[in-house]
């Protein structure tokens, strides 16, 4: 596997040797995308990453019989502490086919049935605790909370397990470990050839085996209670295991099932908690989009302030669905994939690629291409109405990746933050007390840096 494309194929070369990885690597490369184009390749001392972002070559790309995923060399140091899980496995890995298996019937859009109450009960938590700020009229940070609400819902909906993150002041050791976590993996191959790193490789093993200790307890707590859970993912997969009265369906080894737990609990909030946490922040400053959110809340709940949505009532929220594929269009959470090439071919018709070379799409220049209109930077949810999505490329949009690959929580995801969403703007009246301007902070995935709120129950004239 490599990273190196031919030196000699007449692509762009951006080397930021001189002035290195930024600690905002995505945004870094967007500005070189403006600088150099849809296809370039970044050079960072002796390493290349070959960048793709219009529409016309994503397309190529996404084609499944040319490229696959690619296992980029940022997955690969994830790959230390999430293994083989579904999200760093390669392609060839028999437990990715084995794992996909035995998971897929835990994320069709029915079995969002079996997750929502565990779902209302978090938003409730949220719901809590902006009732104290209403009440004593303090801030809140946006990403934190969101942060808090997504972990407890993959915990409690995926493993039976509580995090209780609403009980502390603080985020969870399990958050702070992670971030450090995904830091070290978004910017270890920057690293200077000869630089000492054994301090920072130190305390990331102290992290990483802290990650695999709050996943022991997870399993531990299931197997104690002596309860099957056979509809969430960790039930799913123990009842795969050798002799699990699977019948002759894939069966999962335990390395490999915390591996799957330690990917879920990290892939399973940290995009999610991001996607809410810019939308929240598009709606705050663009009024009409909310008054629409509040008015389509409104219509399904009255004026109760603190209804209990059906399941079916989230498929009845289409305009607070688009507002968030609008935030995830201009922010995709995880912005970045890596596809492969199956064999020697030629990009856009004259760029040649080695089988095996890896290609990067930088999403949030996707979604900013020219076929986006003349304004691609505005916030505009409307760009997700039916007749829109239906007259555009499927290619022109992929914040859950792609193919076979592409994300297998798209709907989990959805249907809580759509959920959450719709109470939020239901209930609350959003204060921007600091005029807050946006700043995007990088932890692999993207969220809204220092982005607080005050808040205030919204009244009927609201
Ligand atoms: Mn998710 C893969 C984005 C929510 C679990 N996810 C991907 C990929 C993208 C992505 C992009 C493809 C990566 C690649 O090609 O290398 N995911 C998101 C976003 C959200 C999200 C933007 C929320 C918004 N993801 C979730 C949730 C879960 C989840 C929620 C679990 C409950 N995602 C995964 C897993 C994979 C994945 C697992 C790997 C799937 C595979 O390769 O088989």
């Amino acid at each position: 596997r490599t990273d190196e494309p031919a030196a000699d194929n007449g692509i762009p070369v951006a080397d930021i040797s001189a002035a290195g990885l930024t600690t905002t690597p995505i945004q870094q490369a967007m500005d070189l995308a403006r600088v150099h184009g849809p296809l370039f390749r970044r050079k960072l001392n002796d390493r290349e990453t070959l960048f793709v972002s219009s529409l016309e070559l994503v397309t190529e790309i996404a084609d499944e019989s040319r490229f696959a995923k690619g296992v980029s060399v940022v997955l690969e140091d994830v790959r230390e502490f999430a293994g083989d899980g579904l999200f760093t496995a390669y392609n060839d890995e028999p437990n990715w086919a084995k794992a996909h298996k035995v998971l897929m019937p835990a994320f069709a859009l029915g079995s969002m049935r079996t997750y929502h109450p565990a779902m209302l009960k978090v938003a409730r938590r949220v719901m809590a605790g902006w009732d104290r700020r209403v009440a004593d009229g303090t801030s809140l940070d946006v990403a934190d909370d969101m942060t808090r609400m997504t972990l407890d819902t993959i915990g409690l909906a995926g493993f039976g397990f509580d995090f209780e993150s609403f009980a502390r002041d603080t985020p969870h050791p399990f958050v702070e470990s992670m971030v450090r976590c995904l830091q070290w993996s978004m910017t270890k191959f920057a690293r200077k050839p000869g630089a000492d790193h054994s301090e920072e490789d130190a305390a990331f093993r102290v992290d990483a085996d802290y990650l695999a200790s709050v996943v022991d307890e997870v399993i531990a707590a299931r197997t104690a209670s002596g309860e099957t859970g056979d509809d969430d993912l960790l039930g799913l997969m123990l009842g795969a295991t050798e002799g699990g009265g699977a019948g002759d369906g894939p069966t999962l080894d335990l390395a490999n099932i915390r591996n799957q737990v330690i990917t879920f609990l990290i892939a399973g909030h940290e995009t999610t908690s991001g996607a809410l946490s810019f939308a929240l922040y598009h709606l705050l400053k663009d009024p009409v989009a909310l008054r629409m959110a509040q008015r389509e809340a409104d219509e399904l709940w009255g004026d109760d302030p603190d209804p209990a949505p059906s399941f079916e009532d989230i498929g009845r929220l289409p305009f607070t669905r688009q507002v968030l594929n609008e935030a995830l269009r201009l922010w995709p959470t995880a912005a970045a994939f890596t596809r492969q090439a199956r064999a020697d071919t030629l990009l856009g018709g004259r760029y040649p690629v080695r089988a095996g070379d890896l290609i990067t799409v930088l999403t949030p220049m996707l979604h900013r291409d020219p076929s986006w209109g003349d304004n691609p930077g505005l916030f505009d949810p409307s760009r997700f109405s039916p007749e829109a999505e239906a007259a555009r490329s499927p290619h022109a949009y992929k914040p859950f990746g792609t193919g076979e690959r592409a994300c297998i929580g798209r709907q989990f995801a959805l249907h809580e933050a759509t959920m959450l969403l719709a109470l939020l703007v239901h209930r609350y009246r959003l204060i921007d007390h600091t005029d807050y301007r946006l700043r995007i902070k990088e932890t692999l995935t993207l969220k809204p840096d220092g982005f607080t709120l005050t808040l205030a129950a919204r009244t009927p004239e609201d």
